[in-house]
């Protein structure tokens, strides 16, 4: 009876007196362990007779989970401290300022982005975004493409696979199929900016399978192709910073606008860089054009009603143009030396008051 006693005083003494968690794992070995004193008390009890062994049965077994008590609440007092240790070394200063060159930096084709909103923006257009995986009636078919028109190869789609029976979906090759979904949304009048992701099959040294377009929309009562061209030319200015430059219309071609044109800028290249505003020569920047009324039929907007523009520019070469790259391929390969040479602060918003870059 005075070893059950002795032991326990013991056994608590040295669990009390453990340090760490691999001290007190020794404790728990020696005392509860299958060769442990605690263990040896409770084989004694085979040896007993019936009497001895109901007395002492509970009283070993009180013993056993004493012990083990003890064990499991030190345990969890070691592991309390090995935390708040750890806490108290790991602490992070929030306050230091980041190293300098950690800064990161906008890449230049989201700066010509935000440059294009804030000048349509100050117009009163609003910007409106969809999805990039688009079905054949928003890519094509709304748009006045025709089933089976060559004019949907020209296009150099990526198609997904199809599923039965219903149109292949395919990546957006074009950012107008927002259009059509505004137009099939919103009763005008309307006027949207829609900036976004574009996929076409076609890779080389001026073309990559992913770009970036920008293309607008108004529509209204009485609006014609003055308000286009008047429309595209301060747009034209402002986004090259000049004050003057003259723009020009040619006739061209688009299944969704008629009449169609482009619009090219004066620039002057006599030097090597792209000058606009000044010289005779001209820059293609974008393709316009009065909306079909087949587009505005196939929308529910009646084209003895209303009328509207459109116009779509190609954002990664405006940003060559502007911002003098000569190359398109480092736009992707994210290198941070030229991030840094191209890019431009994040926090400097662009507008047509403050400044655009
Ligand atoms: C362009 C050129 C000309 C255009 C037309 C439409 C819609 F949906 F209204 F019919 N959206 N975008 C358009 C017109 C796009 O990109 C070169």
């Amino acid at each position: 009876m005075s070893d059950i006693e002795t032991i326990e005083a013991e056994a608590l003494s040295a669990i009390k007196d453990a340090g760490n968690l691999a001290a007190l794992d020794e404790v728990r070995v020696a005392e509860l362990g299958k060769k442990g004193r605690v263990s040896g008390l409770m084989k004694q009890l085979g040896g007993m007779s019936a009497e001895e062994r109901q007395e002492m049965g509970p009283k070993l077994n009180a013993l056993k989970n004493r012990v083990a008590d003890a064990v499991a609440a030190r345990k969890a007092d070691l592991e309390d401290a090995a935390l708040e240790a750890q806490l108290a070394n790991e602490t992070l200063d929030l306050s230091l300022p980041p190293k300098p060159e950690a800064r990161g930096a906008l890449h230049p084709v989201m700066q010509v982005f935000e440059e294009i909103a804030a000048i349509f923006g100050d117009m009163g257009f609003a910007v409106a975004e969809g999805p990039d995986i688009e079905d054949d009636w928003h890519n094509f078919t709304a748009l006045n493409f025709p089933e089976g028109h060559p004019a949907r190869e020209t296009h150099d789609t990526f198609f997904f696979h199809p599923q039965e029976g219903a149109p292949a979906k395919v990546l957006r090759t074009h950012t107008s199929p927002v259009q059509i979904r505004v137009m099939e949304e919103t009763p005008p009048p309307i006027r949207i900016l829609v900036p976004g992701r574009v996929y076409r099959n076609d890779w080389d040294a001026t073309h990559t399978p992913m770009f970036h377009q920008v293309e607008g929309l108004v529509i209204d009562k009485g609006i014609h192709m003055g308000h286009l061209k008047g429309c595209l030319s301060d747009f034209a200015r402002e986004f090259f910073e000049v004050d003057k430059a003259a723009t020009r219309f040619r006739p061209h071609f688009f299944p969704f606008t008629e009449p169609s044109a482009e619009m090219d800028v004066q620039c002057d290249r006599s030097d090597g860089a792209v000058k606009v505003g000044e010289g005779k020569d001209w820059l293609e920047i974008l393709g316009c054009g009065m909306v079909h009324p087949n587009v505005l039929r196939n929308c529910g907007i009646d084209p003895d009603e209303y009328q509207g523009f459109a116009f779509g520019m190609g954002v990664d070469r405006l940003a060559m143009l502007k911002y003098g790259m000569p190359d398109l391929r480092p736009y992707f390969e994210a290198d941070p030396e030229w991030t840094r040479h191209y890019g431009f602060a994040p926090w400097l918003t662009p507008s047509v008051s403050g400044g655009l870059s």
